[in-house]
C-alpha cells in the first residue's frame, strides 16, 4: 500500500479517516453582514473537505484584548484532508479571497473573514509559514469554545494537557465571553449539509 494519503487500497478506508489528518479550523468575522461570510466559506469548506466535516454553532464575541472594532462571530469546523498542510494554508487563504477578504497587511485589522488552522490531528508543526497548534491557542477561548463544542476530549499536542483545562485557566482580562446565537445560520447550515 502506496501510503500517501491519496492512494486506494485494502486499508483505503481506514486511512481516509484516520485522525492524523483530522483538522479543525477557526472562522471568525467582524465586517457585516457576518454571518453571510461565516456561511459561504462554510459552504466552500465543504466543498472542498467533505469528509468528517463538522460545524459548531456560531458565537458573538468581543473583539480580542479590548480592541475598539466590532465584535466577532466565531466558529469552529472539523474535517479531513488528504492535502499537506502547506497546500492546506494556500486552499484557505484562496477560499478566503473568493469570500472577499482584502489583506492591508496590518495585524488584527478588522475582517471579512478569517480562517485559521487551530490543530492537525496530534501533530505539531513548525514551519515559517505555519505554526499548528495555533500559537495561541490556549489564550483564546473564542477558539476553545466552539472547538469544545465540537470535541471535548482534544488535548493540546504541546502541552499534553485537556483544552478544557487550558480554557478554565485564561486570565479574566483575555476573555471574550462567546455567547452562542440561538437563531443563526449554522442552525440553517445544519440542517442542509450536515451528514
Ligand atoms: N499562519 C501561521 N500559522 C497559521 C495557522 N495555524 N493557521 C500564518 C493559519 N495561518 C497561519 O495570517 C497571517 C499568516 O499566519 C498567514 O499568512 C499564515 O502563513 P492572516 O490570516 O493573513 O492574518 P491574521 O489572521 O490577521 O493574523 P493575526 O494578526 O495573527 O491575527 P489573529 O491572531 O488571527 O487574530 N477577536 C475575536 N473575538 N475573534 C477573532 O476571531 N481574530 C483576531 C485576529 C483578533 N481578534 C479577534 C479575532
Ligand atoms: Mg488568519
Amino acid at each position: 500500500l502506496n501510503f500517501k494519503g491519496k492512494t486506494v487500497g485494502p486499508g483505503f478506508k481506514f486511512l481516509k479517516t484516520a485522525d492524523n489528518n483530522l483538522i479543525f479550523l477557526s472562522l471568525g468575522s467582524n465586517i457585516s453582514p457576518r454571518q453571510q461570510y461565516i456561511s459561504k466559506s462554510l459552504h466552500l469548506l465543504k466543498e472542498y473537505f467533505p469528509a468528517r466535516f463538522r460545524v459548531s454553532s456560531f458565537y458573538v464575541t468581543d473583539p480580542f484584548q479590548g480592541m475598539n472594532q466590532q465584535a466577532y462571530i466565531n466558529c469552529s469546523v472539523q474535517c479531513w484532508t488528504d492535502l499537506n498542510p502547506l497546500e492546506m494554508l494556500d486552499t484557505i487563504s484562496e477560499i478566503e479571497t473568493i469570500v472577499g477578504r482584502k489583506r492591508s497587511g496590518k495585524k488584527w485589522e478588522s475582517r471579512i473573514i478569517d480562517i485559521d488552522i487551530l490543530l492537525w490531528g496530534k501533530q505539531v508543526i513548525e514551519q515559517p509559514r505555519l505554526t499548528i497548534p495555533h500559537y495561541d491557542l490556549s489564550n483564546r477561548d473564542f477558539f476553545l469554545i466552539p472547538l469544545l463544542e465540537l470535541d471535548n476530549t482534544l488535548i493540546h499536542p504541546c502541552k499534553g494537557d485537556f483544552l478544557l483545562t487550558e480554557l478554565e485557566k485564561i486570565p479574566p482580562l483575555l476573555l471574550t465571553h462567546p455567547v452562542k446565537i440561538k437563531q443563526d445560520c449554522s442552525q440553517t447550515y445544519h440542517k442542509f449539509h450536515q451528514e
